[in-house]
């Protein structure tokens, strides 16, 4: 079995930093040795890795992707392929992508579909939630099949976009009663997209049809009381795991700390366009260009009666917001973001952002937004404890997967398409965005995926991820 030493590095845990080396054996870590133990001891290896000045790290879990997902009269860009490998590129060692069923479509057979997809194609791990765009009596029993027997522990439902993935307060809480009963975690699109459908149609009939029409034909209150009302849903349904995703709206924000405060087991992700984007400076751009900004929730404005960025950023700290994921859901400007010129209800909706999520979010780090600790918390480590992938996933610890970032915080990454940017898109939303550290080293399952600026992964090494239900709260 192969070994590798990772030598010199500090590794970093939502605990604490600590100086240590990392001795991988195959496709696991197998130790973790004091500085001076290597030497001591006499620990040899096939490979050394000098990773002085460097961190140590798990390997990031983007929780929220869409790979080859068919929306908006179009498809996602990214394959499994190309987006595994940006992801790699970006120091993520597992993503979680939705697979698809929506209404008259059977569960199993979109599940297989995405198997099908996946399979042999994924340069790292990769494992599923279930999107259910169709709540009937088979679907529901399909639910509690997938938590049984096919390692798919949570559930994606929208309250917004009636018509194509929209589920009904009645149908999400029946839903909401059967995760109750198998144990899942159900994740929620909290816009009001019934309220949302007739803001965009008053837009549309006064002629207003740019990008930034997007944002303001979905406004923060309705996300807002959409997160209000699916947190109700789910203390009727027995205090069910609720998961709000891509949060962008600090009324929403705030009706997830009331929840805690009340102890329900209410939690949320946000994402980096969240964090740092605006409507102002994004979506308002000249002519067709805010089209590149265009996804759900949308980019809010700087000059909102509430400051979202500042507040998010809180939630982070708080852990009011427990895991930031990307949403990725890539579309080129050409032929899929041009199908909405002259009616910004048509673009479809979406940022590619799995390359960057790490890069992002250590910024805020360098910011002063959160600590280092709390960059690998929530990008690493939570992710895997809230979706059933912990200890394999998300912490370097002896007997976990040797999925391994080194990250140079003394080097830059300059994000663009003549610069970083691996994902399957014709432009990137973070044009230009310089970050203060670098994804140096990437190893998957005991595989060096990236290095020396070089993707040296294999198509077909990422394997499937069977989850195990939320050890969040147990
Ligand atoms: N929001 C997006 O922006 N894209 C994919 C689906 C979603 O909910
Ligand atoms: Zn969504
Ligand atoms: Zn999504």
């Amino acid at each position: 079995m192969a070994r590798t030493l990772i030598v010199n590095g500090t590794i970093i845990s939502p605990t604490g930093l600590s100086a240590g080396d990392v001795l991988v054996e195959g496709e696991t870590i197998a130790a973790i040795f004091q500085p001076g133990q290597v030497a001591a001891l006499g620990v040899t290896a096939d490979r050394t890795i000098d990773a002085k000045g460097k961190y140590i790290i798990p390997g990031g879990i983007d929780v929220h992707t869409h790979m080859e997902l068919p929306f908006g009269g179009t498809e996602a860009s990214d394959t499994f392929e190309t987006g595994s490998n940006a992801a790699a590129w970006g120091g993520i060692t597992t993503i979680v992508d939705m697979a698809l069923q929506r209404y008259g479509e059977n569960v199993q057979d979109g599940l297989a579909t995405w198997h099908r997809k996946a399979e042999g194609n994924c340069s790292i791990d990769y494992a599923f939630h279930q999107i259910i765009g169709g709540i009937d009596e088979q679907s529901l029993k399909d639910m509690t099949y997938l938590v049984e027997h096919e390692g798919v522990t949570s559930f994606k439902l929208f309250m917004a976009y009636p018509g194509v993935f929209y589920s009904d307060d009645g149908q999400i809480l029946r839903a909401m009663q059967t995760a109750s009963e198998n144990g899942a975690v159900i994740m929620m699109h909290a816009e009001n997209g019934i309220a949302i459908d007739v803001l965009v149609a008053q837009h549309l009939a006064r002629r207003e049809t740019d990008p930034k029409y997007h944002s303001i034909s979905r406004p923060s209150l309705l996300e807002g009381e959409a997160t209000h009302r699916a947190i109700v849903l789910s203390k009727v349904a027995g205090n069910v795991p609720l998961y709000i995703v891509h949060m962008s709206a600090a009324e929403a924000l705030d009706e997830v700390a009331q929840a805690q405060n009340e102890g329900l087991n209410v939690f949320a992700e946000t994402c980096p366009q969240y964090l740092y984007m605006t409507l102002e400076d994004h979506l308002a751009q000249p002519g067709f260009e805010g089209a590149k900004y265009v996804c759900s929730p949308p980019i809010r404005s700087k000059h909102d009666h509430r400051h979202h960025h500042k507040d998010l950023w809180k939630g982070l700290r708080m852990n009011e917001l427990a895991i930031v994921s990307t949403d990725h859901c890539p579309f080129c400007m050409k032929d899929q973001k041009e199908l909405g010129m002259g009616d910004f209800s048509k673009i479809p909706n979406g940022i590619a952002g799995v390359e960057h999520r790490m890069e992002l979010i250590y910024q805020g780090v360098v910011l002063g937004e959160i600590s280092l600790e709390r960059w690998v918390e929530t990008c690493c480590t939570t992710p895997a404890r809230m979706f059933g992938m912990y200890p394999k996933k998300g912490i370097i610890a002896p007997g976990s997967d040797a999925d391994i970032v080194i990250w140079d915080p003394n080097s830059k990454t300059k994000i663009g398409i003549n610069d970083k940017h691996h994902m399957n898109t014709d432009h990137s939303a973070w044009e230009g965005t310089v970050i203060d550290g670098k994804v140096d080293t990437v190893m998957s399952r005991g595989m060096i995926v990236m290095e020396n600026d070089k993707f040296t992964g294999r198509k077909g090494h990422g394997k499937y991820v069977r989850r195990g239900l939320s050890q969040y709260l147990h």
